[in-house]
């Protein structure tokens, strides 16, 4: 019995993981905030930092960053994490305001 139990709760398990997986989109446009060039340069270097992230685009018109990700290695909310930790606040997760003021003074965005 205890071992028929350990086998649904493992195959529940499996299945709950798997589709948290593909939940998870290879393509994710996240909203970063962000004022200029350098901030641009900040944004998409820590998010290109994050293992399983292929590629990245930030515009500062739209405050969005386009990322394309290996889902079976990241997740957008690692991303965010990092981007957060660079200073940037996204759509999930708010920089701290230490990051937020480690940022160069004509890259404090309105928050
Ligand atoms: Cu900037």
């Amino acid at each position: 019995m205890k071992k028929l139990l350990f086998t649904l709760g493992a195959t529940l398990f499996a299945t709950v993981a798997l589709f948290a997986q593909e939940k998870e989109q290879p393509k994710q446009i996240i909203a970063v905030k962000g004022q200029c060039e350098m901030c641009k340069k900040r944004i998409e270097k820590a998010a290109l930092d994050v293992k399983g992230v292929r590629s990245v685009d930030w515009s500062v018109a739209d405050q969005q960053l386009t990322v394309y990700l290996n889902p079976k290695k990241t997740t957008g909310k690692e991303v965010q994490e990092a981007i957060a930790k660079a200073g940037h606040d996204t759509a999930e997760i708010k920089a701290s305001e230490e990051a937020y003021n480690g940022l160069h003074s004509c890259c404090k965005y309105q928050r």
